[in-house]
């Protein structure tokens, strides 16, 4: 697989990282090359468009955005580029991250954001690798090894629960 990034993984700041970074981790796992970095719906507007924008054109095939709060990037985003956004709401000091996730899933019409649970990068990281693996056959069979492995995983705890 090429070592350009083809999954941008984007935060409103470097505060939300220690719940992204699930997100890069699941990647990582599927070899999928991909960037971060700091887009601010609110503190840098303009280079956010920009990223958006340009997005598509270098490359990337899909972004996973998160933030927390008045969440707006995913949906920004989802505005300006062609590309699946997969939004992850990070969790602030109040409201348990309702607030981010509210303002994440409720796009209009027309313009989707595929929201994932209130601090679920992990399977954002994993919605992107399956998006990717719809047009990678050795991808999509990695991913479906990685689902055999939750299978096993799961029923070796029923055995060991029964014994
Ligand atoms: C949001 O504001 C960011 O996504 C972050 O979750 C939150 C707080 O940002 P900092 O004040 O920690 O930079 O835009």
């Amino acid at each position: 697989m090429s070592t350009s990034p083809v999954v941008g993984i984007v935060m409103g700041s470097d505060s939300d990282w220690p719940v992204m970074e699930a997100a890069a981790q699941a990647l990582d796992e599927f070899e999928i090359p991909y960037e971060v970095d700091v887009v601010s719906a609110h503190r840098m507007p303009r280079e956010m468009i920009a990223y958006g924008e340009e997005a598509a054109g270098r490359g990337l095939r899909a972004i996973v955005a998160g933030a927390g709060g008045a969440a707006h990037l995913p949906g920004m985003l989802a505005s300006v580029t062609p590309l699946p956004v997969i939004g992850v709401p990070v969790p602030l000091k109040y409201l348990d991250g309702m607030d981010s996730l509210l303002s994440i899933v409720q796009m209009p019409a027309g313009v989707p954001v595929a929201t994932v649970s209130v601090g679920g990068a992990r399977n954002a990281g994993l919605l992107a690798a399956r998006i990717l693996a719809a047009h990678d056959p050795a991808l999509l069979d990695r991913m479906r090894a990685f689902q055999q492995e939750l299978n096993d995983q799961a029923t070796e705890k029923g055995k060991r629960l029964r014994a």
